[in-house]
């Protein structure tokens, strides 16, 4: 069996190449990434030494590159994982949104259909539902959930879910798609709201809260996710959307107290600041049909994942401390200086 995971080098994607690397070691798992700011090699170090590991530094976009490297590896699964991720940056830029997220996804389809890939599974969101009002704890996002995107990112993320549905019903592409809901662990890239917040917090600079604080988040244990998608691929339908998401709403400025609590921290750190543009109010999955269909139940409670991933940002500071004082440093700067 060879699986072909796209954005392997990125959060999601390389907790889900070591989670498939210890449980199939039969398997071959080709990662592919382009390495953009977001994608880090020694995300990986502990992988490349892995004989039934191949990296290859090539862009999901490049439709020779691509081809290239389906034709020698035959992959009989690809996992698209692949994407500009982060809501802040498709607002400032959205052209390479849509080529990475909808382009990129087309031509990761038209190789799986030359070379007869068994399963493409397509890695999507909750965002791509919308927001649901804070007022109205009953309701949920369910998979017949209309599309209702708000930023370019959720946009581009719906348009190659809807490529992605086209390609089975057209050409018969057995595809499966996951909407999962914000994760959060090791790797996560030190610009999206819990590592920002660890990292800045530890060297006791500003917390910047958008708003009020008051948007709330479903937040999944990374290896939750990663298990939900193996599910999928061993026993999902083809043709079938599965939302994914462990029922753990908190608000964003219940999450920063908590890390300043746990991380010994005054709450006068949080700094609060303009407001996302079309913030989303609030995301809320409901996973029954995982659960029912495939058994998936989430395996790490909130209130243990947040002390293992401040754990293990305070053990891997090296990791962090090499992004945040690079290119991103620009990045930070840009955003938030004068917010
Ligand atoms: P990430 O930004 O940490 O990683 C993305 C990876 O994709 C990086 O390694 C980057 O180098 C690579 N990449 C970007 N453009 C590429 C291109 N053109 N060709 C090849 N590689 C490219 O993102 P993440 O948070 O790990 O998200 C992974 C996937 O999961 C995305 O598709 C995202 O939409 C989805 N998702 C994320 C979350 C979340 O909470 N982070 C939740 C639900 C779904
Ligand atoms: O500095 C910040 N301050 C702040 O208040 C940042 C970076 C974020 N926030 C808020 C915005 C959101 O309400 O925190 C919340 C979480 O923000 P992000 O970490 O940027 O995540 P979000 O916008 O919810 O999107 C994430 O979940 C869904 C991922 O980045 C997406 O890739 C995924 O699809």
């Amino acid at each position: 069996m060879t699986i072909i995971v796209t954005g392997g080098a990125g959060f999601i994607g390389s907790n889900f190449v070591r989670y498939m690397l210890k449980k199939y070691p039969l398997y071959r798992i080709v990662c592919i990434d382009k390495l953009t700011y977001a994608g880090n090699l020694s995300t990986l170090s502990d992988c490349l030494g892995s004989e039934n590991f191949r990296f290859c530094k090539t862009d999901i976009c490049d439709r020779a590159e691509i081809f290239s490297v389906f034709e020698e590896e035959k992959p009989d699964i690809v996992v698209n994982f692949a994407a500009e991720s982060h809501v802040d940056r498709s607002i400032e830029d959205p052209e390479v949104f849509l080529t990475t997220n909808i382009l990129g996804t087309q031509v990761l389809m038209d190789a799986s259909r030359e070379y007869g890939v068994k399963r493409y599974h397509q890695v999507s969101t909750d965002e791509v539902y919308g927001d649901l009002p804070l007022d109205r704890p009953d309701l949920f996002f369910t998979e017949s959930t209309p599309i209702h995107t708000s930023s370019p990112y959720s946009a581009s993320k719906a348009s190659a879910d809807l490529l992605v549905l086209a390609y089975h019903r057209t050409f018969g592409l057995p595809v499966t798609i996951s909407r999962c809901s914000n994760n959060y662990g090791p790797y996560h890239f030190p610009e999206k709201l819990i590592p920002l917040m660890i990292a800045n917090a530890l060297s006791d600079k500003p917390l910047p809260v958008y708003g009020e604080g008051l948007n709330v988040r479903d937040w999944l244990y990374v290896e939750d996710h990663c298990k939900a998608i193996d599910l999928i691929l061993h026993g999902g339908t083809v043709g079938e959307v599965y939302n994914i998401g462990g029922h753990n709403e908190m608000k964003n400025i219940d999450i920063v107290r908590l890390i300043c609590k746990e991380l010994g921290k005054p709450e006068s750190l949080i700094t609060y600041v303009t407001d996302r543009k079309g913030h989303d109010m609030r995301y809320a999955i409901d996973p029954a049909k995982i659960s029912a269909e495939l058994g998936w139940q989430p395996e790490t409670m909130f209130a243990d994942g947040i002390k293992l991933t401040i754990r293990w940002y305070l053990d891997n500071k090296d990791w962090w401390q090499d992004i945040i004082s690079g290119e991103y440093r620009n990045y930070y700067d840009k955003m938030y200086k004068n917010r």
